[in-house]
């Protein structure tokens, strides 16, 4: 069989900032107009890449999009040359300079569900990339994530990469951060789960944050897949989740192979889920359960130390899982305690290591927030892009552009600067060189 789990980091883009734009994501609000450490950021983020890289692991890399996306601000009225539609824009409406501006393309754990080829109805990797409706300076994402994922999955031979759902709220999607795929190991069938805020058709909101997930999104995207019914899950977020802060169910809930680690408030019936979860694999495999308790870890401290953001990874030669957490989950007494516990429980979960991504992490975005995975079996390895594949040589080669073009610092009053709006223009413009992505692949080389 021999497929294995590959890993999809976003590049951190030069522009990455605070600008406070995600309500009901406790970071992003509360680091509001701080300052940014671009080149840290990146750096911070590259440096995770590595570490699986250098374990052996398959670790892609997708590039930034184009920040401050100018081609928004002339939709927007904004006229004039680059610079002077930049200029007159922060003048007249900052805050659409703002959501021009994020770097949240980073995040790409929100760039697309992805259901491997042992599950779907025509035997191809299927792709659905996320609409992101629900914040306005994310929505601007889906076009350039489908044109950077069909340069990563190229041809319709082994994938279909299916375009966004319609751009509206009735379909609001937010990707695999949604999405979880339980097998007994990488190649066999497994069972999909879609974790959803909101329907539709309710008849009002349940939780005072925005559900930014509905059922109807994953509905379609199964659908798109192929999937069959029998294997898919769908599960309602608890709305208590929500309105702490798991804006996203991976701020709560992560699964890998057999394993399903969650929060004991992450779902609005619990015992359903694993009920529905455990017909599904009927067959397939038995899933382990390892639900954290709120006595243990209030929902509060799972939220800030973003515990269950993490990487729950299969690690060559070993026998357990590791999961990769952020630094604040080694910070936070109570998740501390927990994990150091856990790994002496006869779990299969059974090493622990962090990774400073605390850049990513003010904007509330952990480490499994900053990957997409995508299980490869060996003929989708051998038609994947190998140019976006990191390795030691392109690992340096990134390493030398980020030193290069990027900010140390950068304040909410430089985001109207033109000069930030050239340097992050000719470093993207490298970048598509370094990643073999062609000269047409932003809108600005398009011109
Ligand atoms: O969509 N933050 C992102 C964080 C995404 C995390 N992803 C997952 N959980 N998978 C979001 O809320 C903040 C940007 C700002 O405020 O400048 C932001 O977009």
């Amino acid at each position: 069989m021999n497929a294995v789990e590959a890993n999809y980091d976003g590049l951190i883009g030069p522009t990455h900032n605070y600008g406070g734009l995600s309500v009901g994501n406790v970071a992003s609000a509360a680091n509001r107009g701080a300052v940014s450490h671009p080149r840290e950021a990146a750096l911070q983020g590259l440096e995770k890449m590595k570490l699986l890289q250098s374990a052996g692991r398959i670790q892609g890399v997708l590039p930034p999009h184009e920040r401050p996306a100018i081609w928004r601000l002339r939709q927007l009225g904004f006229t004039g040359s680059d610079e002077q539609v930049l200029e007159k824009a922060w003048k007249e409406a900052p805050a659409l300079v703002r959501r021009a501006s994020s770097a949240s393309a980073m995040w790409t754990a929100n760039a697309a569900t992805v259901s491997p080829s042992a599950d779907t109805y025509d035997g191809r990797l299927h792709m659905s990339v996320a609409n992101l409706v629900s914040m306005p300076h994310r929505a601007l994402e889906a076009e350039q994530t489908a044109r950077s994922l069909r340069a990563a999955f190229p041809g319709d031979e082994h994938f279909a990469i299916h375009d966004a759902l319609p751009m509206q709220g009735d379909f609001a999607d937010e990707g695999a951060a949604n999405h979880v795929r339980l097998c007994a190991e990488q190649g066999a069938p497994g069972v999909e789960i879609f974790v959803y805020g909101r329907s539709a058709f309710d008849e009002a909101p349940r939780a005072k944050f925005p559900a930014r997930q509905t059922l109807e999104a994953c509905q379609a995207i199964a659908r798109r897949a192929g999937l069959d019914p029998a294997r898919t899950v769908y599960i309602r977020q608890s709305h208590e989740a929500i309105d702490a802060g798991a804006f996203h169910n991976d701020v709560v809930c992560v699964g890998m192979e057999r394993c399903l680690f969650f929060h004991e408030k992450a779902f609005d019936d619990k015992e359903k889920a694993m009920a529905d979860i455990r017909r599904a694999a009927e067959g397939l495999f038995e899933p382990e359960f390892i639900e954290a308790p709120e006595a243990e870890i209030p929902i509060g401290d799972a939220i800030s130390s973003y515990l269950f953001n993490s990487q729950l990874l299969r690690w060559p030669n070993e026998s357990r899982l590791f999961l990769l957490t952020p630094a604040e989950t080694e910070e936070t007494p109570a998740t501390y305690k927990y994990v150091d516990q856990l790994l002496k429980r006869n779990t299969a979960i059974g090493r622990w290591t962090v990774v400073d991504v605390r850049q990513s992490m003010r904007n509330g975005g952990g480490p499994a927030c900053l990957r997409l995975r995508v299980v490869l079996n060996e003929d989708e390895q051998a038609a994947a892009n190998p140019s976006m594949i990191l390795d030691h040589a392109r690992y340096d080669v990134l390493r030398r552009w980020i030193e290069k073009h990027y900010r140390e610092d950068l304040a909410d009053n430089e985001l109207g600067d033109p000069a930030l709006l050239n340097e992050s223009r000719t470093a993207l413009d490298e970048l598509t060189g370094i990643l073999g992505l062609g000269a047409d692949f932003y809108p600005f080389q398009r011109g």
